[in-house]
């Protein structure tokens, strides 16, 4: 259906499985927000604790102050909420001059085996749509999307009224 681009009315994965969810994810496209901060060879490894939480540790090539680049480890942990892939992230950096937050993290789509998009808005203009958003593409594997899973990608960033607005994050060995 033709989506109205507000926030409330985005789908989100049904039944989402943390369990499923867990292990490493390669970003393979990236929509950014204002004030960019992780930039390629970007890796996250989602982990489901003990008492059942999930939480998060991601490198990537980021930018800080400006111009510096530089190799950062981040990490994460995820409250939940009635929604099963609605979450609250909460992250910050192994060293102070990082990025530190607490972002939305909803889960749009996955297949858990193969591609996972997400979506997180930062800041909710006044008719309900997003004026600062970022969403990550995954992928299981590093070279990127197979093919068969680009056209459910390609119809979730239209969802998300962000198509068009990604780019690929680049791995090259780095980080
Ligand atoms: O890159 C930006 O411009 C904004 C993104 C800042 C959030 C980075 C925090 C990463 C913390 C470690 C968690 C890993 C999980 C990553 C999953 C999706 C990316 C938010």
């Amino acid at each position: 259906w033709a989506q109205d681009c507000k926030v409330e009315n985005i789908q989100v994965k049904q039944d989402f499985d943390k369990t499923r969810y867990a292990g490493t994810w390669y970003a393979v496209g990236k929509k950014d927000p204002e004030g960019l901060f992780l930039l390629d060879n970007v890796v996250a490894q989602f982990n489901i604790e003990d008492d059942g939480r999930m939480t998060a540790t991601a490198k990537g090539r980021v930018i800080i102050l400006n111009n510096w680049e530089m190799c950062a480890h981040m990490f994460a942990t995820f409250e939940g909420s009635t929604d099963p892939a609605k979450f609250r992230m909460k992250y910050w950096g192994a060293a102070s001059y990082l990025q530190t937050g607490n972002d939305e993290h909803w889960v749009i789509d996955t297949d858990y085996d193969n591609y996972a998009i997400h979506y997180s808005c930062r800041l909710l203009d006044a008719d309900g749509t997003c004026l600062d958003s970022y969403s990550f593409v995954f992928s299981r594997h590093p070279t990127g999307l197979r093919p068969e899973d680009q056209a459910i990608i390609t119809q979730k960033k239209m969802d998300l009224c962000l198509l068009g607005k990604y780019r690929r994050v680049a791995h090259n060995g780095e980080s």
